[in-house]
């Protein structure tokens, strides 16, 4: 999935999803108010007009409409259980699959069929939850507010509770004041949370990789960071005070002021830990002209001290003069034959191996640098210098790359192409050799599947198959090997999302509102396309016999025999 850019905030619903839609929201909000937000020019979009419901303060963060005590729900062990998926994808390789079983086939929000319980997020939802220790977290923003002392538009990590959907405490970020295209109006946080047993990962939307207290605030206020109040407080502003809802933080690393990047749109990072370290794209991009990189000498990939925050290595791989929009692929790891290996996408789209920064850290002399062993232009026919000049051409242009890299057994699935808001309209699913040294670009390649248009998404490989989807409406099943099309589906919406799959089935939904369960299989099957009235960005998060389900406005928790009542 990517970030937002003011688009689609908020769909029109129609027929029954209408009165579903509205029946929760005037339930919950009274009657809501429409807004118009600011449109960036550039966007061509062809759905709806965009709009933003704007909320009454609200009364109750709780939708959940077969509600459960709250109390005693604050207190869990901290141990990891099979079931939960505490990262975005599979741990390491970022595969989207999972071993979930027993998931549905279908749900239904007007009879509640299959539905364990409903919360209402913000009003832009860009983040996939993920599932740790009883706790689901996602990133929102401050649309419908949760807590009368936070007001306007903010940065927003939930932590709700895994069995009823009650709000356990909440990260609430000011946005950057200076520049909307630092911090994009109502993006919220776009990120994924990464869960490491006690610990919550996340980066905020002013461009901070911050470390929370998965327990919040519950057992007191932890170190060494204790500024809570003012880092929730808008500059210019009276200091806020913290309460038993807000986020307990530990340590912030700020990227913008300690590593010199240039945020841009929003920042969309989803952290992978390996050892006592974190791994971060940086979320590096070209200022409010679209045409020129501030920041030239920023990195795009980081390693952080997961304990304290310290920075340990960065790319020194002068990836962000080349970079044509922003840095949005988070990076991943592979296992070649007990050799791990750290993959990641730049901004330039190039594609990256790293050795990983060893346990001890890095060697004297090594200068932070991470050790590169190969790297692969994604896409060597476009053009490599002065890159902007293609700003807006849809025709040509450089491509870059949103979605992870994925590794299976020695091989690397890549997807990228032109930029979705700026770039060309061409884009690509390859599949790449992960062994190699230097410069692989010609001799790695090991299949080619073009794409309809563009592509957000990070692919999902399992039984030989390998699922992605793009932003030409279509879910693609693609041979493994060969990289032969099985079949391809087409939507009521462009994907955002990656496809998940689970238990045989394929989970994805699209801008359009559509959530569609496909088989698993090499023959195309429909089993389910379920309206959900508002765009879907984040991907489909099976845990403990559950798929979570976020649109722009709502998280569903969906579970086989399970009845809401409406
Ligand atoms: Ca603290």
């Amino acid at each position: 999935m990517g970030i937002n850019h003011g688009k689609n905030t908020e769909m029109e619903p129609t027929g029954a999803t209408q009165r579903i839609q509205s029946g929760i929201i005037r339930s919950l909000f009274g009657s809501a108010s429409v807004v118009p937000i600011p449109r960036d020019k550039s966007l061509r979009f062809d759905e709806s007009e965009s709009k933003i419901e704007s909320a009454s303060p609200m009364q109750s963060f709780l939708v959940s409409l077969n509600a459960i005590g709250v109390l005693g729900l604050l207190i869990h062990s901290s141990n990891l259980r099979a079931g939960d998926q505490p990262q975005w994808g599979e741990r390491g390789s970022r595969n989207m699959i999972s071993r979930e079983r027993h998931l549905p086939d279908t749900f239904d929000p007007t009879s509640g069929v299959n539905i364990k319980w409903i919360i209402p997020l913000g009003t832009e939802t860009h983040s996939t939850p993920v599932v740790s220790d009883g706790r689901v977290y996602i990133g929102t923003n401050n649309g419908n507010e949760r807590d009368p002392k936070h007001r306007g538009d903010r940065g927003v990590l939930m932590c709700v509770d895994e069995k009823g959907g009650q709000l356990l405490w909440q990260l609430v970020v000011p946005k950057r004041e200076e520049d909307p295209y630092l911090d994009w109006p109502n993006t919220g946080i776009a990120s994924a949370a990464t869960v490491d047993k006690d610990r919550v990962y996340i980066v905020s939307n002013r461009g901070e990789v911050i470390c929370l207290d998965a327990r919040g605030m519950a057992n007191g206020n932890g170190g060494p960071f204790g500024q809570e109040g003012a880092h929730m407080t808008q500059k210019g502003t009276a200091q806020l005070e913290p309460g038993a809802l807000d986020a307990d933080i530990l340590w912030i690393y700020d990227m913008v002021s300690e590593a010199g990047i240039w945020t841009h749109d929003g920042a969309h990072s989803s952290i992978l830990v390996d050892g006592p370290y974190l791994y971060v794209n940086t979320g590096t991009g070209v200022d409010n002209t679209h045409r020129k990189v501030r920041t030239p000498d920023a990195p795009s990939l980081i390693v952080l001290d997961k304990t304290t925050g310290r920075l340990v290595a960065r790319d020194r791989e002068g990836i962000a003069p080349h970079i044509f929009h922003c840095t949005w692929s988070s990076p991943s790891i592979g296992d070649l034959s007990g050799r791990k290996v750290i993959f990641f996408a730049g901004g330039n789209g190039i594609v990256y191996a790293f050795d990983p920064v060893p346990s001890l850290g890095p060697k004297a002399g090594s200068n932070g640098a991470l050790k590169k062993l190969w790297q692969y232009d994604f896409d060597p026919a476009g053009p490599k210098e002065d890159v902007h000049r293609f700003t807006s051409n849809r025709r040509e242009g450089p491509s870059n790359i949103y979605g992870m890299p994925v590794y299976k057994n020695g091989r690397l699935y890549v997807a990228g192409g032109g930029d979705l808001w700026w770039g060309k309209n061409e884009a690509f699913l390859k599949c790449v050799s992960a062994v190699g040294t230097g410069d692989v670009t010609t001799t790695a390649t090991i299949w080619t599947y073009p794409l309809e248009k563009h592509c957000l998404s990070t692919p999902a490989i399992h039984d030989g198959m390998v699922f992605m989807a793009d932003s030409g409406k279509r879910v693609h099943c693609v041979d493994a090997a060969t990289g032969k099309p099985f079949w391809s589906h087409e939507a009521k919406g462009d994907f955002w999302a990656s496809p998940m799959v689970a238990d045989g089935k394929v989970y994805i939904g699209s801008r359009r509102g559509d959530f569609l369960i496909l088989e698993a299989s090499r023959k195309k099957r429909l089993l389910a396309s379920i309206e959900l009235g508002s765009p879907i960005s984040g991907s489909a998060t099976p845990a403990n016999g559950v798929v979570y389900v976020a649109t722009m406005t709502q998280l569903y928790a969906v579970a086989q025999g399970a009845k809401l009542e409406r």
